[in-house]
C-alpha cells in the first residue's frame, strides 16, 4: 500500500478527464437518468433504499468479522450520517484506474464489492447495487475513512469528485464514514422517517447477533434537549427474534428451538417456537432480505419439521391411538418461526423476485433442522408430546372445518342464487366495475342503501362486532352468519389441496372493490380492525391482490348560509372556517361532527363517502407482513399489556373521537 500517491490537491469537478474518469461519470449517469433501474423506485422507499445500500456494506464487515457498530443518524436537513467500525474502505491507489480505492468505490459502478475474493459479499443480495449508486443520488456525499492510523476524506456532488482522496490527519480507530444528502431533483420525498428506519434496524440486529445498530433523529428534541435515539442490538439472535414475535400469544414449549448450522458455505440460522393460536407465522430470509414467497430454504425447514415430528408421533404411539392422518398443515397450526440463510450466490426467482431459488438449500436446511430436532425431542419428551398432541388436534380441527365449509357450501348451490338475503346487490354482473360496501350496523346499511349508485354498487350490512377470528376455532368461522354471509356475498370459496391447505378460490369473486364502511371513532376502527384480520387470515389473496379498501367519511360539515364544505381532519376544518368567517366572532359559520355514518343522510354519504368522483378510498396493502401480522394478533389476542401499550403509542388515532 502506497499512500503518498494520495493527493491533497484540488481538482475542479469541471477539469480534464482521463479515459477511465470518463467511463466511470457516465456510469453514475445512467443511475441518475434511471434511478428506478438500480433502487427500485424514487419515492419514500427509494429514498430509504439508500441508507440500505449503505448499511449493507457495513453489515459485510460485520459477517467478515471485523465490525460491531453501526452508528446511523439522521441531520436536520435529512441528510444521513451512516458510521461503522470496521476495516474503512482502502484508500492506496489501483492500478488500473490510477486512483484511489475510495474513489474507485463511490464513483465506479458495481465496484462496490470486495476487492479480496476470500470473502463473498452477503448482505444486499436483491438490491446490493453499491454505494456508488447512493453517491449518484445525493446532491453532495462525504466519505470519511480511517485506517492505518490515518483520517482520509473525499467529498461528491452527484456522484463527482470535489478534490482527490485527500489524508487529513492521523486516527486511532478504524471505519468507514459516510454523510450524504439525497438530491432533492431525483426523489419525490427528502424526508427520512424514522420509524421504517428503526423497524428495519431491529430486525437486522436479530439477523445479525452481536452487532450493534444505532439510529439517532436530530430533528427531534425532547424538552431536555436530547435527541431521540435508539439502540438495537441481540445477542440471542433468531431466539430473541421469535419471542419477540410471540410477545403476545401463549406459549407452548419453555423455550424456542434454535438450529444454527453451515454446510457447503451456506450458513443456516432456525429458531421455531410453537404456541396455542391456529395460526402459523414463518419469516424467512436470505442474506438479510426477506423472502416473502419463500423458496428452497423454506421447503427444505417444513420438510424437516414434518419428517421428525411425523416419526416421532409414530414412534410413541400417540398418531395410532389417535386414529387421524396428518397432512403437512397440520404441523403449521401455531407455530412461529423465522428460517434464515446465508447463500454466496442467491438465485431468485416468484413474482417479485423473493423466492430462493437455488435447490442445494433444501437439503442443507433439512439436515440442520433435521438433526437439531430430532436431538430436541429426544432430551425433551415433555415438550415433544406437547407439541404432537397440538398437531392432532390441528388435523381434528381441519376435519371439522372441512365438514362446516362443505355444509356452507353445499347450501349455497342447493338455493339457487344462494345469496345473502341482507345483500342489497348490484344489476351489474361485471366485477371489474361492481363494488361491495360492508357496512357496520343495519341502520348506516339502510341509508347506504338509499345513497348508493345500484348500477354497480352493492351494499352488505354486518351485525354490530364480527366473530373475532384470532381467537375462534377454524369450524366456528364457517357457522358465523355474517362471515357466511361475506363468503356467499363475494362468491369465493375455501377448499383443501391434498396437503391439506386452505386454497381461496377467487374465480368468482364477484365484487373487484371490496370496501369495509365503518363509523370514524373508536368503536368504527375497532370493527375494521376486526374485519380486515378475517380477511387477513381467510382471504390473504384479496389483500394481496388489491381488492380490499377502507372507506373514509367524512369527520365535519362545516357550513354558513347555502355554502358548506366537508372536512377530513382538522386542517381542513380550520381551513373551511377561516375561508368562511367574515371576522374573528363570526359565529353564523357551524361546524358539525359526524361520530356515526348514521348521522349523515343518503345524499350526504353518496357526495362523501360513496361517489367515486368525490369519496377518498385507502387500499389495504400488505407492506410490511410481519408488522401487519403482529399487530393484528397484539390487537385481537389475549395478552392486555402489550395491546394497551400499542393503543397508547398510538394515541392520536384514537383522539380523532372527540
Ligand atoms: C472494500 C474492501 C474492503 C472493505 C470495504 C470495501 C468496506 C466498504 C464499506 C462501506 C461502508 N463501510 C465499509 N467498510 C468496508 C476490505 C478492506 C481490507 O481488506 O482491509
Amino acid at each position: 500500500m502506497n499512500n503518498t500517491d494520495v493527493t491533497e490537491e484540488v481538482k475542479p469537478v469541471n477539469g480534464t478527464y482521463d479515459a477511465s474518469n470518463i467511463t466511470a461519470l457516465e456510469g453514475l449517469e445512467a443511475v441518475r437518468k434511471r434511478p428506478a433501474m438500480y433502487i427500485g423506485t424514487t419515492d419514500v422507499k427509494g429514498l430509504h433504499h439508500l441508507v440500505w445500500e449503505v448499511i449493507d456494506n457495513s453489515i459485510d464487515e460485520h459477517l467478515a468479522g471485523y465490525c460491531n457498530l453501526v452508528e446511523t443518524t439522521i441531520l436536520p436537513d435529512n441528510s444521513v450520517m451512516v458510521r461503522d467500525n470496521g476495516r474503512g474502505i482502502p484508500v492506496d491507489i489501483q492500478k488500473k484506474l490510477n486512483k484511489s480505492a475510495l474513489e474507485v468505490v463511490m464513483t465506479v459502478l458495481h465496484a462496490g464489492g470486495k476487492f479480496d475474493k476470500d470473502t463473498y459479499k452477503v448482505s444486499g443480495g436483491l438490491h446490493g447495487v453499491g454505494v456508488s449508486c447512493v453517491n449518484a443520488l445525493s446532491i453532495h456525499l462525504k466519505a470519511e475513512v480511517h485506517r492505518d492510523g490515518k483520517a482520509y476524506e473525499q467529498e461528491y456532488s452527484q456522484g463527482k469528485p470535489l478534490y482527490s482522496v485527500r489524508e487529513v490527519g492521523p486516527a486511532n480507530d478504524r471505519g468507514t464514514f459516510i454523510t450524504f444528502k439525497p438530491d432533492p431533483e431525483i426523489f419525490e420525498t427528502t424526508e427520512y422517517k424514522y420509524d421504517t428506519l428503526a423497524t428495519r434496524m431491529r430486525e437486522l440486529a436479530f439477523l445479525n447477533k452481536g452487532l450493534t445498530l444505532t439510529l439517532t433523529d436530530q430533528r427531534d428534541i425532547d424538552p431536555k434537549g436530547n435527541f431521540r435515539t435508539e439502540s438495537f442490538h441481540s445477542e440471542g439472535g433468531l431466539r430473541e427474534f421469535v419471542l419477540y414475535l410471540d410477545e403476545s400469544r401463549t406459549k407452548l414449549i419453555d423455550n424456542p428451538i434454535h438450529v444454527i448450522g453451515k454446510e457447503d458455505n451456506v450458513e443456516v440460522e432456525v429458531a421455531m417456537q410453537y404456541n396455542t393460536s391456529y395460526s402459523e407465522h414463518v419469516f424467512s430470509y436470505v442474506n438479510n432480505i426477506n423472502t416473502i414467497e419463500g423458496g428452497t430454504h423454506v421447503n427444505g425447514f417444513r420438510r424437516a419439521v414434518s419428517r421428525v415430528l411425523n416419526q416421532y408421533g409414530e414412534t410413541s404411539g400417540m398418531l395410532t391411538k389417535a386414529k387421524v392422518t396428518l397432512s403437512s398443515e397440520d404441523y403449521r397450526e401455531g407455530l412461529t418461526a423465522v428460517v434464515s440463510v446465508k447463500v454466496p450466490e442467491p438465485q431468485f426467482k416468484g413474482q417479485t423476485k423473493s423466492e430462493l431459488g437455488n435447490s442445494e438449500v433444501t437439503g442443507i436446511v433439512s439436515r440442520a433442522v433435521g438433526d437439531a430436532l430430532s436431538t430436541y425431542v429426544e432430551e425433551n419428551p415433555g415438550a415433544a408430546r406437547k407439541i404432537i398432541e397440538k398437531i392432532i388436534l390441528a388435523a381434528m380441527a381441519r376435519h371439522a372445518a372441512r365438514k362446516a365449509r362443505e355444509l356452507v357450501q353445499r347450501k349455497t348451490v342447493l338455493t339457487g342464487s344462494g345469496l345473502p338475503g341482507k345483500l342489497a346487490d348490484c344489476s351489474s354482473k361485471d366485477p371489474g366495475e361492481s363494488e361491495i360496501f360492508l357496512v357496520e350496523g343495519d341502520s348506516a346499511g339502510g341509508t347506504a342503501k338509499q345513497g348508493r349508485d345500484r348500477h354497480f354498487q352493492a351494499i352488505l350490512p354486518l351485525r354490530g362486532k364480527i366473530l373475532n377470528v384470532e381467537k375462534a376455532m377454524e369450524h366456528k368461522i364457517y357457522e358465523n352468519e355474517e362471515i357466511k354471509n361475506m363468503f356467499t356475498a363475494l362468491g369465493v370459496s375455501i377448499a383443501e389441496n391434498d396437503e391439506g391447505e386452505r386454497i381461496l378460490n377467487i374465480e368468482k369473486l364477484r365484487y373487484h372493490k371490496i370496501v369495509i364502511m365503518c363509523d370514524a371513532d373508536v368503536d368504527g376502527s375497532h370493527i375494521t380492525t376486526l374485519i380486515l384480520t378475517f380477511f387477513f387470515r381467510y382471504m390473504k389473496p384479496l389483500i394481496e391482490q388489491g381488492f380490499i379498501y377502507i372507506a373514509a367519511p367524512p369527520l365535519y360539515l362545516v357550513k354558513k348560509g347555502k355554502q358548506f364544505r366537508y372536512c377530513w381532519n382538522e386542517e381542513e376544518r380550520k381551513e373551511a372556517i377561516a375561508t368562511y368567517s367574515s371576522g374573528p366572532n363570526d359565529t353564523g359559520v357551524k361546524v358539525q361532527r359526524y361520530k356515526g355514518l348514521g348521522e349523515m343522510n343518503a345524499e350526504q354519504l353518496w357526495e362523501t363517502t360513496m361517489d367515486p368522483n368525490t369519496r377518498i378510498l385507502r387500499r389495504v396493502t400488505i407492506e410490511d407482513a410481519a408488522e401487519a401480522d403482529r399487530i393484528f394478533s397484539m390487537l385481537m389476542g389475549d395478552d392486555v399489556p402489550p395491546r394497551r401499550a400499542f393503543i397508547e403509542a398510538n394515541a392520536k388515532y384514537a383522539k380523532v373521537d372527540v
